[in-house]
């Protein structure tokens, strides 16, 4: 059991009791009254490539992982959606739909390895997150454990459901803390017929923050819009793989467009007279192997990092696109020692701390609650779509409206009031 004691965060969870492959109702209703019996914590498990904690343990919890539970993924083109349980890989999901002309947009960087119920536990975001929202936008219904030891499901394979409160939405991105998600229903959109990639060096990184607004103000709404700034770029440029030694520009962005006419002629000229002099060393891709050539080092970037800083930890606030320079300004004069990339087209940053290793704990501790408190001085938010699990709870906790903490905790008592479902995540 020891690889259970990680995730893709930078926290290390204890040995748990024991490690369940629930393949029946009836497993999980046992599992339900050994907890309740015994205390015990069910801490849910899929392809561990969680960035906060939430599917680590403590010594008395038991880790359900769904590998031999019945696998399902049912694609239904005329109700333009897809069900499939919790234990198919994203990846999965996404092929499915594509293989039928249609569109599962949540693209989390680690589609091609995550799990579909860490998706939705965590409410994964990802590059397309700015013009597609995040996994919640795209959910129908779900499937769930709840601590009466039965399966429930909350919601119908239709995007008009208005008879009572959304009981599914709730449990997406809660993080297993109200139940256990089994699978879900989720909405497909027609397949982009076209897409345009481009990859834009600049010599002023400070010269990109105010393009996500301009463009969304100029009527331009990017399916993706990712950067690089001076330092992650300079790390890459040095230590990162051959595609990476040849990256151009003082900082990096690159930007994605999938209407329908992006790839015309008009639609480019329309993008370069919003550019105007930013455009100078744009380089364009319409067809798929070239534009995965330009994406290619924004997919390895957070391994990447990860590989040369073992260590490190990185976040995933959220600054309002119309504040982002300001931000910026900011960060650099606080001296928090980081470095930044990620999701510019919605503001949502990867902060990352590189030298965590080395740096004393509650030195570390107070340099992080420094960011989020900025994050949400500026309006924002301490995580934009890795989640809290362990890693931001006590920060989650001192910044939150005390009235939202305690109405999660209300709702927490009232659908788990034993506590079974990952105790010690989140609240
Ligand atoms: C990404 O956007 C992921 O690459 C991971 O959200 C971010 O490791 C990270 O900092
Ligand atoms: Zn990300």
């Amino acid at each position: 059991m020891a690889p259970l004691r990680r995730d893709e965060s930078h926290l290390e969870g204890s040995l748990p009791l024991a490690l369940a492959f629930p393949r029946t109702a009836e497993d999980l209703s046992a599992l339900v009254a050994y907890a309740n019996a015994e205390g015990a914590g069910l801490v849910p498990r899929g392809a561990g490539s969680g960035k906060a904690g939430g599917c680590l343990a403590r010594p008395n919890d038991i880790v359900v992982d769904l590998t031999q539970w019945p696998r399902t993924l049912d694609l239904r083109p005329s109700d333009l959606c897809l069900r499939a349980s919790a234990n198919v890989l994203l990846h999965e999901v996404k092929s499915a739909a594509d293989t039928h002309g249609l569109f599962y947009p949540p693209d989390p960087n680690s589609w091609d390895i995550c799990g579909f119920g860490g998706s939705l536990a965590t409410n994964a975001g990802g590059p397309n997150a700015c013009k597609y929202g995040m996994t919640r936008h795209w959910v129908l219904a779900v499937e769930a454990l709840l601590a009466d030891g039965r399966i429930h499901t909350f919601g119908i394979p239709s995007v008009k459901a208005n008879a009572g409160p959304n009981l599914g939405q709730l449990l997406i991105g809660s993080e297993g803390i109200f139940g256990l998600i089994l699978g879900a229903t989720v909405r497909l959109a027609p397949k982009p017929q076209s897409r345009l990639t481009l990859l834009l060096p600049v010599d002023d990184f400070h010269g990109l923050l105010n393009l996500p607004g301009k463009l969304c103000a100029g009527g331009y709404l990017p399916s993706a819009f990712e950067f690089w700034d001076p330092s992650v770029l300079k790390e890459l440029r040095t230590f990162g793989p051959e595609e990476a030694r040849r990256l151009p520009g003082q900082a990096l962005a690159l930007l994605e467009f999938d209407d329908r006419d992006c790839a015309t002629d008009a639609f480019m000229d329309g993008l370069l007279d919003l550019l105007g002099p930013l455009s100078e060393h744009l380089q364009a891709a319409t067809e798929s192997r070239a534009r995965e050539a330009l994406w290619k080092v924004r997919r390895m970037t957070s391994v990447f990092l990860k590989e040369r800083y073992p260590k490190k930890v990185s976040e995933d606030i959220v600054v309002p696109r119309s504040r982002l320079t300001e931000f910026f300004v900011a960060l650099e004069r606080s001296g928090i020692p980081s470095v930044t990339y990620g999701h510019l087209g919605d503001g949502n940053l990867h902060v990352n701390f590189l030298a965590a290793g080395e740096t004393p704990s509650d030195q570390l501790e107070a340099q992080l609650m420094e960011l989020f408190r900025m994050s949400v001085s500026f309006g924002g938010t301490l995580s934009g779509e890795h989640g809290i699990g362990l890693a931001k709870r006590s920060a989650l906790h001192a910044l939150s409206d005390p009235a939202d903490l305690a109405a999660w905790r209300s709702v927490k008592q009232a659908l788990d009031p034993s506590g079974i479902f990952n105790p010690g995540k989140v609240l």
